[in-house]
C-alpha cells in the first residue's frame, strides 16, 4: 500500500472514531482551544483562576492575542454584569469576570461578533430547584438517579467521583450564569436538616462555591416536630422559632454563603403554618427572620389548591392577594408560571404583576414531565418565551411578565427565577440529547430574559453539534453546506418542537387531561375515586353539548383575576386566542372557529396536525445523518420513533374518546386512528 493511501485511511479511521464516539457528556461546553492567549490579569481566586483555565482551555480568537481581566468599581454593571470590549472583560465581580469569559468564549464559538457590550442579569438569583429524594430517586426525574443523593451504606459518603461531576455540573451552570440550586425535592424530608445529611450539603456546596453556585434546601415545614421531637411546628410558638434559629445558625456555621430554604406548604398533603390557622406570610416570615442576619431567603411556593374549591386555576390568587405586603423582605413568592401546573401550554399565571408589594419570582420546569418527559423531542424555550412575553397590563402597556418580575417595574428587594431540573445519572446528564436545549435556554432567558428562543437554539445548536473546530476567526466559520444541512433544519424542527407537542395532546386550551399519575400518555377518561381535581373530565368538561372549562364571568369568573383588557378578551368570544379557547370556554361541539371550521372539525385537525409534524421531524432527523456522530444520531432516532407512536396514542385516544361525545366523524381528508379506545383504556400508556 503506498504511503498516502495509509495516511489517508488511518484518517478517515480517526475521523470515523472521532464521529462515532460522543455520548453528550461535554454538553455545550465542547470548543478545543485553537491556539494560545496570553491572558492579563492581576487577581486571584478561585472563580478567577477557573476563568483563565477556561479561556486556555477553550480559545478560539486570535491565536496569540492578549485579553486583559479587569475588576473595577463601574456603576453600569450590576450584580455579577460584565462588560465585554475588544481584548478586554471588565466586571465589579469576579464571578462577573467568570460569566464575562464564558459569554468571549461562546461568541468566539458561534461565530458571533464581539463588541463594546454590557451584560447584566435579567434575575439576580437564577436556580435549579432539583426534585431530589434523600434515597436517589428524583420525582418527576427521567434521566436516572440523583446526583447528589443515593441509598446504601455508602449514602452520605463523598467519593471522587462525585465531586469531579459535582464539579462538572457546577461548570455546565456556571458557564449559561446559573448561580443557585436548591439540592432536594420540594416535598422534602424532614431528615433534610439532619446534622449528618447537612455535612454532606457542606461538602457539595464547597464543589459548587467557586463556580459561583449558591446551596439551598427545601424544608419540611413540620421538621421542628418530627426531626426535633418538639410538640407541633406552630410558627407562633417560642420553642419552634428558637428551633428554626438554632437550625439555621448550625447550617451556616458549615456552609457560611448558604442561600436559604424553599418551601412547599399546605400544597398536596404538605403541612404548613394553615394547620395552625396561621397563614402562609406567618409561616414565611418566622423562617425569614431565622435566615436574616445570615443574609438567607425563603422562596415559598405559592402553587396551593384544594379540592373544595370550583376552580384550582384560581387558587393560589385567591390565597396570595390578600397576603401582599405582609411578607418579610426576604421572601419571595414562587409562582409557577401557569395556574395550573406545568401544562403545555397555560395562559400566564395571574399574579404575576398582580402581587406588587412582595418579591415575586417565575418557576419554570425544565423536567419535561408534561412534555413527553425524556422521550419527546420538545424545545421549551418558546414556551418560556411566550409566557415572559405575554402581557399583563398591570402597569399599563408593556408590563410583561418578564418585566414585572426583574425588577424593571416593582422595586423588589429580590429578583429570581427558577427551573426545576431535569439532570440525573444518565450520561447525558438528561436523558434525551436535545433536553440539554432546555437546560441551557433555561439558563441563558435567567440572565437575559429578552433572548429569543430563535437565537438560543441557534447558540446551542452549534455550540453543541458543530463538528471541526472552525478554523476561521468572524462569521464565517460555520460552512454553507452545514448551515443549510443542519443547523437550520434541526432549529427548525426544535422551534416548531413545542408548538406539535401541544397540538397532539393538548390544542385549543385543552389541558391536564393526562392518564394515571404517571402525566406521559392520554387519559380523558381517566377518573377513578379521587379527588375530581386530579382527574381530567374535571379539566375538559366533555359532554354531549360541548367541551371546555367555562372560566367566563358567568362560569368560575377565573378571567376576573386578570388586569382588563385582558380580563374581557379572554371573557369574549371574539377576543379569546384560540389557543386559550378551551381554557377559558365550555364551547359546542358545532361551534364556529376563525377559519370557519366548526370546534370539532378543528380539534381533529389540530391532533393530526401534531402527529404529522413529530412524522416530519423524523425526516429532518434521517438526513442530517452525515452531520452528525452516530452514537447520538441514532439515540435521537430512536426516540423520535416513540415519539411519532406516543403522538398517534393522543391522537388516537383523545379522539375517539371526544367522539363518543361530539358524535361526528373525525374528517374524511384526515388519517384514521390505528388503536382502539378500549386497549388504550386498558394499557394506560404504560408502555412507552
Ligand atoms: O406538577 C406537580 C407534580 C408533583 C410536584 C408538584 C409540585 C413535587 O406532579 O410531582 O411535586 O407538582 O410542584 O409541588
Amino acid at each position: 500500500m503506498n504511503e498516502r493511501i495509509s495516511v489517508t485511511i488511518l484518517f478517515l479511521l480517526f475521523w470515523t472514531l472521532n464521529v462515532i464516539a460522543d455520548d453528550g457528556h461535554t454538553l455545550w461546553l465542547r470548543g478545543q482551544s485553537i491556539g494560545p492567549v496570553k491572558i492579563i490579569c492581576s487577581k486571584s481566586s478561585a472563580s478567577i483562576n477557573i476563568a483563565k483555565q477556561e479561556l486556555e482551555k477553550s480559545w478560539h480568537g486570535t491565536p496569540g492575542a492578549t485579553l486583559v481581566l479587569s475588576i473595577k468599581s463601574d456603576s453600569s454593571i450590576k450584580g455579577d454584569g460584565f462588560k465585554l470590549g475588544s481584548g478586554k472583560i471588565e466586571a465589579k465581580t469576579d464571578l462577573g469576570i467568570l460569566y464575562g469569559v464564558y459569554e468571549l468564549l461562546r461568541r468566539q464559538q458561534t461565530g458571533e461578533k464581539i463588541i463594546e457590550e454590557m451584560s447584566n442579569p435579567s434575575y439576580d438569583l437564577r436556580l435549579l430547584d432539583h426534585w431530589d429524594n434523600l434515597n436517589g430517586t428524583i420525582e418527576r426525574g427521567y434521566a436516572g438517579n440523583s446526583i447528589f443523593w443515593r441509598n446504601g451504606n455508602d449514602s452520605l459518603t463523598v467519593t471522587e467521583h462525585d465531586k469531579k461531576l459535582w464539579q462538572e455540573y457546577a461548570r455546565a451552570n456556571a458557564s449559561i450564569g446559573i448561580n443557585g440550586a436548591v439540592l432536594n425535592n420540594v416535598n422534602s424530608s424532614p431528615r433534610m436538616l439532619d446534622g449528618k445529611i447537612l455535612k454532606k450539603v457542606q461538602a457539595i456546596a464547597d464543589v459548587l462555591r467557586p463556580y459561583g453556585m449558591k446551596t439551598y434546601l427545601a424544608v419540611n415545614f413540620s421538621s421542628p416536630a418530627v426531626l426535633g421531637n418538639l410538640k407541633m411546628s406552630d410558627p407562633f410558638n417560642a420553642e419552634v422559632i428558637e428551633w428554626w434559629k438554632k437550625k439555621v445558625e448550625e447550617i451556616y456555621s458549615l456552609i457560611p454563603d448558604f442561600g436559604g430554604f424553599l418551601v412547599k406548604a399546605n400544597s398536596e398533603g404538605q403541612p404548613g403554618p394553615q394547620d395552625y390557622s396561621r397563614t402562609h406570610a406567618d409561616g414565611a416570615n418566622m423562617m425569614a427572620d431565622a435566615l436574616k442576619p445570615f443574609g438567607g431567603i425563603v422562596m415559598w411556593r405559592a402553587f396551593v389548591y384544594s379540592p373544595k374549591e370550583k376552580d384550582r386555576a384560581m387558587q393560589a390568587f385567591s390565597e396570595f392577594i390578600p397576603l401582599d405586603g405582609q411578607f418579610r423582605d426576604n421572601v419571595i413568592i414562587q409562582v409557577k408560571n401557569g395556574p395550573v401546573d406545568f401544562q403545555p401550554r397555560e395562559p400566564f399565571n395571574p399574579l404575576f404583576g398582580a402581587m406588587k408589594k412582595t418579591s415575586v419570582m417565575p418557576e419554570l420546569q425544565i423536567t419535561q414531565e408534561y412534555l413527553g418527559q425524556s422521550t419527546h423531542l420538545v424545545f421549551l424555550a418558546t414556551m418560556w418565551e411566550e409566557f415572559l412575553q405575554s402581557e399583563t397590563y398591570q402597569e399599563g402597556k408593556g408590563s410583561t411578565v418578564a418585566r414585572c418580575t426583574d425588577g424593571s417595574i416593582f422595586r423588589q428587594k429580590h429578583t429570581a427565577i427558577a427551573g426545576v431540573s431535569n439532570i440525573g445519572l444518565d450520561t447525558n446528564w438528561c436523558g434525551h440529547h436535545f433536553a440539554q436545549a432546555n437546560w441551557y435556554a433555561f439558563g441563558r432567558l435567567a440572565w437575559n430574559n429578552s433572548l429569543t428562543s430563535k437565537n438560543i437554539a441557534d447558540e446551542w445548536i452549534k455550540l453543541t453539534f458543530a463538528q471541526t473546530p472552525p478554523d476561521k476567526i468572524g462569521s464565517s466559520i460555520f460552512s454553507k453546506n452545514w448551515t443549510e444541512k443542519f443547523l437550520g433544519p434541526v432549529k427548525t424542527m426544535m422551534l416548531e418542537s413545542r408548538e406539535a407537542a401541544v397540538n397532539y395532546m393538548m390544542p385549543l386550551g385543552l389541558h391536564h387531561i393526562f392518564a394515571g399519575d404517571h402525566h406521559y400518555g392520554p387519559g380523558p377518561w381517566y377518573a377513578p375515586n379521587i379527588r375530581p381535581d386530579w382527574t381530567p373530565p374535571y379539566y375538559h368538561q366533555a359532554d354531549t353539548n360541548g367541551i371546555g372549562f367555562d372560566r367566563t364571568r358567568t362560569g368560575s369568573n377565573a378571567v376576573g383575576q386578570y388586569h382588563e383588557p385582558l380580563c374581557s378578551q379572554f371573557d369574549d368570544l371574539k377576543t379569546c386566542p384560540e389557543i386559550y379557547l378551551l381554557w377559558f370556554h365550555h364551547l359546542p361541539w358545532d361551534y364556529k372557529m376563525k377559519n370557519r371550521r366548526i370546534l370539532w372539525d378543528d380539534l381533529c385537525y389540530h391532533y393530526n396536525a401534531g402527529l404529522q409534524q413529530v412524522r416530519e421531524f423524523q425526516k429532518v432527523w434521517d438526513r442530517i445523518q452525515p452531520y452528525i456522530d452516530s452514537e447520538r444520531f441514532v439515540a435521537v432516532q430512536n426516540k423520535l420513533r416513540r415519539q411519532c407512536l406516543n403522538a398517534q396514542v393522543w391522537n388516537d385516544g383523545c379522539l375517539l374518546y371526544f367522539q363518543q361525545f361530539s358524535r361526528r366523524p373525525i374528517p374524511y381528508d384526515i388519517g384514521r386512528p390505528m388503536n382502539n379506545l378500549d386497549d388504550l383504556i386498558k394499557s394506560d400508556m404504560k408502555r412507552r
